[in-house]
């Protein structure tokens, strides 16, 4: 096992790995920006180095700064979180280069799947549904408008390099294709520095379905369960749950075999996620794979009991994993991200002191934060200060469970997202579990008109 883990992160998920690694026995190393100073991430670990300005480019982007605070410390394992330096294949070189442990997949999994064009293929390769589309990146705009026509409008031009709806056009006719496709490739090189896009026909109301995958470098690959993360805004998920209300026994069988058979077929090592489009006829398709722990990992380990942070410092200490095979998913599980942010102005992020801070409790209720009264949200990352979870026997007793937690918590001083939850999950429609990802754009005005 590692001595020393250095943390490359801030916020909620710096305290979470820092909570995995005394559980093991592990010492902590905390990095941060000046604007993190009193964060409580830095209090919890074992050692601390400040790695330069707010901005996370001058900070948590810096690779040699992560790297000079490691050996420093004597850290021999670096865990990255999410977001920032976490899918960062030149990131988990350097590490390795200067023999520090990069608690995650190799760079060549990171490298692969992080072009979105290549993880088509090689999911294809091993039998995984895609979403019809051209077979690689396509260039030439009268060739890729003959394909649109013949797998028929609407369509979606995707970035290579994207990711998380980051570089996506949806086209609805000839004319708004060969727009969005010169547009669409400019965009993706001055924002990736990588020009290459691919076409795929549009599912115009799909659920967002993504399965929860660990590896070890013993060959062991197994999934833990779907979570459906349909309820998004502007490809920011705002609530996750699982199991889906959309599963079904033998659905789930057969989309958890195809994500294990896709991490499979590249050796994949550690958490990773593939994500997948379910069609109203149940028809489904692989979409991407994530190669880290993500914001929503609590929603599965409520629901299996498995602690995946646990799992990603054991599989890159090259320990076996603690589990052999899917395990019995418990009850229902929800979360919601709690944001510092105002719903009734456009989501604008909401930065300051939080004056009050009284979090929910009670039975099935786990709140992952790093937020306290007198704690200042700075105004340089994302605004996520809060991940409420609820554990149920059933959907009805989560969802109850969370009404009523998210009504209990009491923030002051900054404004939350919590209350227009609240309202998200009074909406008929999400009750019945009637929903897709177009349900928040479509229903946002009649909630945001929802008395509190
Ligand atoms: C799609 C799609 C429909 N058809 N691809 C969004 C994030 C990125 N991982 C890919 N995404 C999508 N890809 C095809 N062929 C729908 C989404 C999608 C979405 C699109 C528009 C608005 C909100 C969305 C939320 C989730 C997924």
């Amino acid at each position: 096992m590692f001595k020393k883990v250095l943390v490359a992160n801030r916020g909620e998920i710096a305290l979470r790995v820092i909570r995995a690694c005394r559980e093991l026995g592990v010492q902590t190393v905390a990095v941060y920006s000046e604007a993190d100073r009193e964060s409580l991430h830095v209090r919890f670990a074992d050692d601390d180095v400040c790695i330069g300005p707010a901005p996370a480019r001058d900070s948590y982007l810096r690779i040699p700064r992560i790297i000079a605070a490691a050996e420093i410390t004597g850290a021999d394992a670096i865990h990255p979180g999410y977001g920032f330096l976490a899918e960062n294949a030149e990131f988990a070189e350097t590490c390795a280069a200067s023999n520090i442990t990069f608690i995650g997949p190799t760079p060549e999994q990171i490298r692969l799947m992080g072009n979105k064009a290549e993880a088509r293929k090689t999911m294809q390769a091993c039998g995984v549904p895609t979403v019809p589309g051209t077979p690689g990146p396509i260039d030439d705009p009268d060739a890729a408008l003959e394909f649109a026509k013949s797998i028929g409008f609407p369509v979606i031009i995707k970035a290579s390099a994207g990711g998380g709806g980051k570089g996506m056009r949806v086209a609805r006719d000839a004319e708004e294709f060969l727009r969005s496709f010169g547009l669409a490739r400019s965009e993706a090189l001055s924002a990736f520095g990588d020009g290459d896009v691919y076409v795929e026909k549009y599912l115009e109301r799909p659920r967002h379905i993504e399965f929860q995958i660990l590896g070890d470098t013993h060959g062991t690959v197994i999934h833990l369960g779907e979570r459906d993360c349909s309820i998004q805004r502007r490809h920011q998920k705002l609530i996750e749950e699982a199991p889906s209300p959309a599963m079904t026994p033998a659905l789930r069988a057969a989309m958890g075999d195809a994500a294990v058979r896709g991490a499979k077929s590249i050796n994949y090592v550690g958490a990773g996620t593939i994500e997948m489009l379910l069609d109203s006829d149940g028809s489904y398709y692989f979409m991407e794979m994530n190669t880290r722990i993500q914001v929503e990992h609590p929603v599965t380990e409520q629901l299996t009991g498995v602690d995946l942070v646990k799992e990603q410092i054991r599989v890159a200490a090259g320990e076996p994993l603690s589990v052999s095979e899917t395990p019995e998913l418990r009850g229902h599980v929800i979360e919601c991200r709690i944001n510092a942010e105002d719903p009734a102005r456009g989501f604008q992020p909401s930065p300051g002191r939080i004056d009050v801070f009284h979090p929910p409790g009670g039975p099935g209720v786990r709140l992952d934060t790093h937020a306290y009264a007198g704690y200042r949200v700075p105004p340089y990352y994302d605004s996520m200060i809060a991940k409420l979870i609820v554990q149920g026997k059933n959907r009805d007793e989560a969802l109850r469970r969370m009404v009523l937690a998210l009504e209990s918590f009491i923030i002051e001083g900054v404004t939350t997202t919590a209350p227009f939850l609240a309202k998200v999950l009074e909406h008929p429609e999400f009750r019945e579990g009637n929903f897709d990802t177009k349900f928040l754009e479509r229903e946002l005005t009649t909630i945001l008109q929802q008395p509190a």
